[in-house]
């Protein structure tokens, strides 16, 4: 992308309702805009890491054997009723009438809808176990919305449901997205900690919430500080071997780590004291394994092997898919804005033309943009006819983990210059080095 065709509305001032630092930098690098309390346009930049986050999601998704679609975002309140959930959920659902008086909701989340899909056209267990994922917006009514996408009232939630014939094949699925998940934040370049959490609205007394430890965090957090050693890296996994899930399972919960929520002072104290941490983080994603409770009352069944019908056992998996990117600028930033983690970053590196109107220094950013289109990356080339120091604000406040500056000066000695956004340090070497060595990079990413 030129930078002279992009919609890339950067604000100079510090937007004054923005209390945290991804809120402030979302808004100054232009990625996203306030429609209405709680509720954004994503503008293109935003839009992008947007779509990167969800395709990582995706991808782990699928590896793990669950399969996408889409359900609307409006529902009808009669399948909410059936559940008992619509009397329940309070003033948090937002509820809508049409033209025919009858009851809508906008969805705070799917099991209703899901379970209904499941009952309309599985009836045998030789259909088990399957699990059903969508990434989808979501409304909640929240008291106060905060924090821009951290606590928005829309939201864009990967939500998963997963349909099981026994308790211990179910337990299997929780476990099996555990896994997915601690693999789905690491390939963002975030550390996600699973701990034991509430049920809450969804139900089930089996849930863990992943949390990135951040002083902005809305949820206050207690863990033994060795499981901040813990990485799952690039180690194999079967994801249909139950004692491979379970034993990772194990590794990643069998510290003590709790939210607020089920945090307890006896069994705090039974950590070392000099491991206890007293933390913040916010909460990107949420398990749970709630066993019979929708699919008993919306008589969600399958016939087993031995001829008998039974309520399916399930659970819900949602992770914070436009929270994430909030959170992802929590942990990678500095005064002068985002550093993006090369995983999700909108654009792979950012090409800076010295002196946009020089000949030759047009024509080697010209030949450093299409060369690593050619091989596949997607560059951001400020070819505007801004100052040095103008370009190097804006890359460093939309937070490119790389840049390539290109001048005459070093046109002149066949060089230019590769910079890290993270550690600043700069590297002369060829156009065509500088080619080579960002596609190494993100080789394999
Ligand atoms: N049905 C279940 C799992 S699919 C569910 O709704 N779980 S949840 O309530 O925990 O939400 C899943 C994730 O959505 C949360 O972990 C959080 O990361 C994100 N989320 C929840 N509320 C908001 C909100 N108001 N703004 C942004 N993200 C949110």
């Amino acid at each position: 992308m030129r930078l002279s065709n992009y919609f890339l509305p950067v604000l100079k001032e510090t937007p004054s309702e923005a209390q945290i630092a991804s809120h402030r930098l979302m808004l100054r690098a232009g990625m996203i805009r306030q429609a209405a309390a709680g509720i954004y346009s994503w503008l293109p930049l935003g839009f992008k890491v947007l779509r990167r986050i969800e395709n990582i999601v995706h991808e782990e998704q699928q590896r793990a054997g669950h399969v996408p679609l889409l359900m609307p975002t409006l529902q009808s309140a009669d399948l909410w009723r059936e559940s008992g959930r619509y009397d329940d959920y309070g003033e948090e659902m937002l509820r809508i009438r049409d033209r025919h008086k009858r009851d809508l909701l906008y969805g705070p989340t799917n099991e209703e809808l899901i379970t209904d899909i499941f009952r309309s056209a599985v009836g045998s267990y030789k259909d088990l176990p399957l699990t059903l994922y969508h990434i989808q917006w979501k409304f909640r009514d929240e008291i106060r919305p905060r924090f821009g996408v951290m606590r928005g009232r829309e939201f864009l939630m990967k939500d998963g449901y997963n349909f099981d014939l026994t308790k211990e094949d179910a337990l299997h699925a929780y476990n099996r997205h555990l896994v997915s998940y601690l693999r789905t934040y690491e390939r963002m370049g975030l550390k996600a900690i699973p701990m034991r959490a509430d049920g809450g609205p969804i139900g089930g007394d089996y849930t863990h919430e992943f949390l990135v430890l951040a002083e902005t965090g809305e949820s206050e957090v207690f863990y033994d500080s060795e499981i901040t050693d813990l990485t799952f890296g690039d180690r194999e996994i079967d994801y249909t071997d139950v004692g491979q899930c379970q034993a990772v399972l194990e590794e990643f919960t069998s510290r003590y780590a709790r939210t607020d929520e089920t945090h307890d002072e006896a069994v705090f104290a039974e950590v070392p004291e000099e491991r206890r941490r007293t933390a913040r983080g916010i909460e990107v994603g949420q398990i749970f394994y709630f066993g019979t409770k929708y699919s008993e009352p919306m008589g969600a069944t399958v016939v087993t092997a031995g001829g008998e019908r039974v309520p399916v056992h399930m659970g819900s998996h949602g992770i914070g898919v436009s929270r994430l990117v909030g959170a992802l600028i929590e942990a990678n930033h500095d005064e002068r804005g985002i550093i993006w983690p090369e995983g999700v970053t909108p654009f792979h590196v950012g090409i800076v033309n010295l002196k946009q109107g020089d000949e030759a220094t047009d024509a080697a950013c010209e030949a450093l943009y299409k060369g690593l289109q050619a091989l596949g990356l997607d560059p951001l080339y400020d070819d505007r006819s801004e100052r040095a120091g103008a370009k190097f604000a804006t890359m460093d406040l939309i937070g490119l983990p790389w840049r390539i500056t290109v001048g005459p000066r070093g046109l002149k000695n066949g060089v230019v210059e590769l910079t890290s956004r993270r550690t600043g340090e700069s590297e002369e070497m060829s156009p065509e080095d500088a080619i080579v060595k960002v596609n190494g990079i993100y080789a394999g990413l």
